[in-house]
């Protein structure tokens, strides 16, 4: 049985090695991104047993991508080749300066926006939590529809579920679209992690408090509400409610990435046993470390590195 069993799209990304605009930078460095596989990246470090379920193009860069996995120790029992279809890739601005980048994506059709129901374990619900994101339905019908029978297909089997809204506005149809289908994710899932923003944008509510009160009173257990370098509010069904304190960055080199790592951080210290509040303050410090680092995933801790940040 794995720990940890996540969905999505993972994507080569090419990050532009000086700033400027993409059109016109000509250099840039090839990692892997998804916001799914850098929260399975970031779990397997820390030693979780981790599996993904996606489908990759049978081409170089799907190639590059299975080689990734590979390296980081994730499951790849879940990991289909689809012949039929590319891996999709992107481009990110390099942003010195600590806003965000600019990015574009090259992922329409791709190998894992048709991944389907097709592509859920055969079986039980083979892990002891599920992590989903709203990138995943935003993919495809038949990739939203695959998000609604995992979700299910762990609940029937008393797994526990995490949902990170990750809103991601050019992949929709239409904004009532998002906010309807990511807000039924919601509701399926005993942990939901929105970004203040991305909170207001969902709920229409914008304090923390009152973003975090609309999910517990639509199902979930606990709620944590990121609040970027101020750290986090999280809030619990009958228990603790309260702040835990951003770190303090002495650098920000790129921001995509952090809300993954808030969210290894949150998943790993719960499924360990800690407190909301202790697993709140390991999102919030692998959050930080991401954010120091220009790739998606490259700051994220390996036990060791993370019992040396305390
Ligand atoms: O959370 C980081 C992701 O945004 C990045 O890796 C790309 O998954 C991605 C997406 O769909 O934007």
């Amino acid at each position: 049985v794995l720990d940890v069993l996540t969905v999505g799209e993972p994507m080569a990304l090419f990050m532009a090695t000086s700033p400027g605009e993409l059109h016109a930078v000509s250099d840039y460095r090839r990692v892997a991104a998804g916001a799914e596989l850098n929260v399975a990246t970031g779990l397997a470090r820390l030693g979780l047993r981790t599996g993904y379920i996606t489908r990759l193009g049978a081409d170089s860069f799907g190639r590059f991508l299975q080689g990734e996995l590979a390296r980081e120790g994730i499951d790849e029992r879940h990991v289909a080749i689809d012949a039929a279809h590319s891996t999709g890739f992107m481009m990110k601005t390099r942003a010195d300066d600590g806003r965000d980048p600019q990015i574009e994506y090259f992922r329409k059709g791709s190998a894992a926006s048709h991944l389907s129901i097709a592509d859920a374990p055969a079986g039980g619900f083979p892990a002891r939590h599920l992590h989903l994101t709203g990138i995943t339905p935003a993919l495809s019908p038949a990739t939203r529809e695959l998000a609604f029978h995992l979700a299910r297909q762990a609940r029937a089997a008393g797994a526990t579920i995490s949902f990170d809204p990750n809103l991601r506005p050019r992949l929709w149809p239409s904004r009532e679209a998002m906010v309807d289908c990511i807000n039924a994710l919601a509701a399926l899932s005993d942990l939901v992690l929105p970004g203040l923003s991305e909170g207001e944008l969902l709920t229409g509510h914008t304090t923390p408090e009152a973003v975090a009160d609309f999910y517990l009173s639509q199902g979930a257990r606990q709620v944590v509400v990121k609040l970027g370098p101020e750290g986090a509010f999280f809030a619990e069904q009958g228990g603790a409610s309260g702040i835990a304190a951003g770190l303090p960055v002495s650098r920000v080199v790129d921001t995509v990435g952090a809300g993954d790592g808030f969210a290894v951080g949150v998943v790993s210290g719960l499924l360990e046993g800690l407190t909301l509040t202790g697993a709140a303050a390991r999102g919030n410090a692998i959050g930080a470390r991401v954010v120091q680092f220009p790739g998606d995933s490259d700051g994220l801790p390996t036990r060791a590195e993370l019992d040396a940040a305390r």
